[in-house]
């Protein structure tokens, strides 16, 4: 059985949405990030980077970084797409979304990791949001006229899912993001989603 690393509210949502979808069972494994939990001896040697999410395999192996964890579950659970072109954009958002739209958050929730000197915080707080915002209006844009971000649901529609919460967190506009907003709609719709989000307590 698979256990996967995680912590409420964090970008671990994607895959434990896609866990509690895939029907499998799986044990969901909490990391207190709040309590460094992600820092101890134990936990470094599932992900060496003290990041979640991380996934233990059947075999006992870990897997770490989104890039890598939701084509694997999407592959095993039907929730990826077979053909070479969809496959790449698939990737590609994927790729956009833990190297760019990631990081701009993370300037604003972990602003130590950028600067040693907190004088420079709030700067790279205000320069963090705004990057983000800009990228969920860019998100916005990509959904207009679609269901879901490829042509059919896949892996890429929870991980999109989990920035919107974030936008929400930041106290964004997010209801300005109508596409956005709809897609988050049609989200909840989907049991799986409505579950993981109460067991998260994330707000929406
Ligand atoms: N590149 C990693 C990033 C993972 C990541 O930054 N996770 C955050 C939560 S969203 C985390 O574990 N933070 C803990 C910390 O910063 O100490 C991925 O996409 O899997």
């Amino acid at each position: 059985m698979m256990t996967l690393y995680y912590a409420p509210g964090a970008c671990s949502m994607a895959a434990h949405i896609v866990l509690e979808e895939s029907g499998e069972k799986y044990q969901p494994q909490k990391v207190d990030l709040a309590g460094g939990e992600q820092r101890t001896d134990a936990y470094l040697k599932i992900n060496p980077q003290g990041r979640v999410p991380a996934l233990r395999l059947d075999n006992g192996e870990p897997l770490a970084e989104n890039t890598a964890i939701l084509p694997y579950l999407g592959k095993r659970f039907g929730l990826w797409p077979s053909e070479a072109l969809a496959e790449a954009k698939a990737l590609s958002l994927i790729g956009f979304f833990a190297a760019s739209v990631h990081p701009a958050h993370a300037h604003v929730g972990r602003p130590e990791r950028y600067a040693a000197d907190p004088s420079a915080f709030p700067t790279l707080k205000e320069t963090g949001l705004k990057t983000f915002h800009n990228y969920l209006k860019q998100i916005d844009g990509r959904l207009a006229g679609r269901e879901w971000f490829g042509d059919q649901y896949s892996v890429v529609d929870p991980y999109g899912f989990v920035f919107y919460t974030w936008g929400v967190r930041r106290e964004l506009p997010m209801a300005e993001l109508k596409n956005y907003t709809a897609f988050k709609d049609r989200m909840l719709k989907r049991p799986a989603v409505t579950r993981v989000v109460e067991d998260e307590k994330v707000k929406v």
